[in-house]
């Protein structure tokens, strides 16, 4: 018994629980890049704004133009306001299930088959009561489904949307997925659904007729059998907790491309700080410290230093960057985006009792 949560707008709609006069307007949520005002993209929007056809990705701009002759409102992403409600709901869902996979800010597949079985009465119950907690914690809506594997549950709450529950049992799955698109099915991305469309193979039905030798030309022999068996409904993949964070990253866009060391290095300390609060707030440790910079024809380069023991202290941050950057910048040419990093990390296991003990 497998569910799929959803929240729905996520980001526009955190906004609009901090700020309910944001109700009834066109809300878009943007990432501004900072080097001119309105560049950037929109990271989301509220329902009503998308009735204009904002989407997510959008240049800012032209968002703008399209909302010129209403009110509405945009805000700069916040992040951090984020990432605490979604914290927050994420411990929710794992006190009302048995097993809980996060798999982004705002998703999550969970399990409860040791509390439901396979009465999908009961299930639908849970799931309900889910959806009730949230809203009564956080004002915040989602749309949650349901069904026998990952697969179904994960298209059932894209199903119906805003605040959905869609429930569909083993003998609906057939029916269920047959009519829709197959860019729907989860691992098949838009570049995977063209070539399909090459094919004449448009709906979940289309594919699960297709034969698996067309499929491996494809897509490779793996690839082919996970999508045929996900046409059919079939997936054995479990619902497994994932474990601790690998890596804590911040990424700056500069004002301008450079690769004048103390203008970058200007720009980006101070996102250590914020790096280093959200290091504390996990109790973690790293061993690592890495600057990453982010040329202008967008390719990637990277300096790591291994400190000598793990550490906490925001001046292991501080006092690695500069050198880091240096040596990067000597082999490399005009960085448009930087950024920094820790990672190796060891969990700080008893701080409870530490803490205890030092009052
Ligand atoms: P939904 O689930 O269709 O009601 O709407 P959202 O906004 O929750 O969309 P979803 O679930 O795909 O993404 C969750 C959050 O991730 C969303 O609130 C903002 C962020 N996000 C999604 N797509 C983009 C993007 O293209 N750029 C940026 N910067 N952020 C994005
Ligand atoms: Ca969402």
């Amino acid at each position: 018994m497998v569910g799929h949560l959803d929240l729905d707008y996520f980001y526009a709609q955190v906004e609009e629980a901090r700020d309910p006069s944001l109700r009834g307007l066109p809300v878009v949520v943007c990432v501004y890049s900072g080097r001119a005002e309105d560049s950037g993209v929109v990271s989301t929007a509220n329902y009503k704004a998308r009735e204009f056809g904002i989407r997510s990705g959008m240049p800012i701009t032209l968002a703008k133009r399209r909302l010129k002759e209403v009110e509405s409102k945009f805000i700069a992403m916040r992040r951090e306001r984020y990432e605490a409600y979604s914290e927050r709901i994420m411990t929710l869902l794992k006190e009302e299930t048995d097993i809980t996979e996060q798999t982004g800010i705002d998703e999550a597949f969970f399990d409860i088959t040791a509390k439901a079985g396979n009465d999908f009465e009961l299930a639908s119950g849970i799931a309900s009561e889910i959806k009730r907690e949230v809203f009564q914690r956080e004002r915040l809506t989602c749309s949650i489904g349901l069904g026998p594997n990952k697969i179904v549950a994960k298209l059932a709450s894209d199903f119906l949307k805003p605040d959905g529950l869609t429930i569909v049992t083993p003998q609906q799955v057939k029916g269920f997925m047959d009519p829709l698109s197959v860019d729907k099915l989860y691992g098949i991305g838009s570049k995977s659904s063209a070539l399909l469309r090459e094919k004449g193979v448009v709906t979940i039905a289309d594919l699960a007729r297709t034969d698996l030798s067309l499929l491996e030309e494809l897509f490779g022999r793996k690839l082919a059998v996970y999508i045929h068996n996900a046409a059919n409904g079939v997936n054995e993949e479990p619902v497994t907790e994932r474990g601790q964070a690998t890596q804590i990253s911040r990424i700056i866009t500069l004002k301008r491309d450079s690769r004048n060391v103390d203008e970058i290095l200007a720009q980006l300390t101070p996102t250590f700080e914020d790096l280093h609060s959200r290091v504390v707030e996990k109790k973690l440790f790293f061993r690592t410290v890495s600057v990453i910079g982010i040329l202008t024809d967008l390719s990637i380069r990277t300096r790591t230093k291994t400190l000598e023991a793990p550490t906490a202290e925001l001046s292991a941050i501080g006092g690695s960057a500069p050198d880091l950057l240096l040596s990067l910048i000597k082999e490399s040419g005009e960085l448009r985006r930087v950024g920094i990093k820790v990672s190796g990390f060891n969990e700080v296991k008893d701080q409870s009792s530490l803490a205890e003990f030092l009052q």
